[in-house]
């Protein structure tokens, strides 16, 4: 039955695909993260290779002003990787002239326009088998099969939404994973998966590990290059700092086996320390020293771009631009790393507040709203926080609202946790000035200032609620 209804996603996608083939002059509109990045690089190489015109945009969300001017930017829209959530308000805005692609909760369980496609109404879950990107691909490959090689810009999306977390991609990425492998631009294998494993210095590799934090190791680069001369790696090959990747087999396999007794010692659980080691994935055409050779890497250079109201400089690097664009995403790159770390500081200083039934801390202006989620998922592991727990963070944007950020543990996913849901529910009691939703795992919704204690108490009894 299940397998049936997948097989629909197919047909949804190929009505998309025929839609666009007849229409031109496209306004593409993605969300501003990693996967909403590459869904539109995706697209937009795709209508490119059509020799469709389009204009692009990536936004955190559609108000009002955006919506009046992407009403002037073409003729047809394509929403990628958002929108589920805003069917009625895109229907009303672009009568009859958009399809939206999106994976995130939809809010009606059967789907309510063909124009909208959505994992969720053919039975996969768009939390792990699909991303934005991913439905991105599936639909340029309807377009053309020729378009099989931008499969690893659909892996770096579904890589960027944390969808490997349980160690392997799985459901439809894995698919499209396998089509890159055939296509030749993708490679997979198992291996340490600290972030930085190609362009980071070994020492650097280990200070800015956040996933997992290594205790008294993160954000310490004296005690990292001491840890690594204790067990007798050397941090240079002549001139050149050596990383992760320079490392022959039985290097490699005496610094995993050090990090993962070091996180033992230190009452990091099990299941934790088993999740370092799984797939990583390289873009085979990319330069052998470049941060794009990794996907993750490659995923955390565009949400930087994101985080820094720059989009368009990530959306240029997944179209092809190697040159001007991409050295200034590099440049943001290295400053999104050091607010990750200012905030990493400033959170295992002050410390956390407990409730019931989640960690809670105010970072107020002290951390910026667009990075206070990652912050806040740091906290695991780092012993600031066990995890037991949901952690809630709350920053102040700059119209003096609240961005409220939760993340989870895939401990507390296993046993029901639905964060999202949650969230939804607490805003809906808050009544029509707050929104929110997300994913089981990650979610964010903004709220007023003056609700901030009332969200508080509601979300004590909603996240245990939540649990399914
Ligand atoms: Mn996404």
């Amino acid at each position: 039955m299940e397998k049936k209804e997948a097989g629909k996603i197919k047909e949804s996608l190929k009505t998309a695909a025929d839609w666009i083939k007849k229409k031109d002059k496209f306004a593409l509109i993605s969300h501003y993260d990693a996967d909403g990045l590459t869904a539109a690089g995706i697209m937009g190489k795709t209508l490119q290779r059509e020799n469709k015109e389009f204009k692009t945009k990536n936004v955190k969300q559609l108000y009002s002003e955006t919506v009046k001017e992407i009403q002037t930017m073409g003729e047809n829209f394509i929403f990628t990787d958002f929108g589920s959530a805003l069917i009625p308000k895109i229907e009303k805005n672009f009568k009859g002239k958009w399809i939206v692609l999106d994976h995130h909760q939809p809010k009606t369980k059967e789907q309510d326009s063909e124009s909208h496609v959505n994992p969720a109404f053919f039975g996969l879950d768009g939390g792990k088998e699909i991303s934005g990107s991913g439905l991105a691909y599936l639909l340029a490959k309807e377009m053309s099969e020729k378009n099989k090689d931008l499969s690893a810009l659909a892996i770096v999306g579904a890589v960027g939404d944390m969808q490997d977390f349980s160690g392997k991609l799985i459901g439809k990425n894995r698919e499209i994973m396998e089509d890159g492998i055939k296509e030749g631009v993708l490679g997979v294998k198992n291996d340490l998966r600290l972030y930085g494993r190609i362009s980071r210095p070994l020492t650097q590799f280990l200070c800015y590990s956040s996933s997992p934090i290594l205790p008294e190791l993160t954000a310490n680069e004296q005690k990292c290059s001491e840890f690594l001369k204790t067990h007798k790696i050397e941090l240079r090959e002549g001139e050149q700092w050596r990383s992760y990747e320079d490392l022959d087999a039985g290097e490699k396999q005496k610094l995993a086996s050090a990090i993962a007794m070091h996180l033992a010692e230190h009452n990091t659980p099990e299941w934790k320390i088993r999740s370092m080691i799984g797939e990583v994935y390289t873009l085979k055409n990319e330069e052998l020293k470049s941060p794009l050779r990794d996907a993750k890497e490659y995923a955390t250079l565009l949400n930087a771009c994101g985080r820094h109201a720059q989009p368009e400089i990530g959306l240029s690097v997944t179209m092809g631009d190697r040159e001007e664009e991409f050295e200034k995403a590099i440049l943001l790159l290295a400053q999104h790393r050091k607010e990750l770390r200012a905030g990493i500081e400033l959170m295992q200083s002050r410390g956390v507040e407990e409730y019931e039934n989640f960690y809670f801390f105010d970072a107020g202006n002290e951390i910026k709203d667009s990075i206070v989620g990652i912050v806040a998922g740091m906290l695991y592991g780092s012993g600031a926080i066990p995890g037991n727990k949901p952690v809630i963070a709350f920053a102040m944007h700059e119209d003096k609202t609240i961005k409220v950020s939760g993340r989870g543990t895939q401990d507390l996913l296993r046993k029901g946790l639905n964060l999202g849901q949650a969230l939804k529910d607490v805003c809906a009691e808050l009544g029509e000035s707050a929104e929110g939703g997300g994913h089981k795992i990650a979610a964010g919704c903004r709220i007023e200032e003056k609700e901030k204690e009332e969200f508080l108490k509601i979300l004590d009894t909603k996240i245990k609620e939540n649990y399914t």
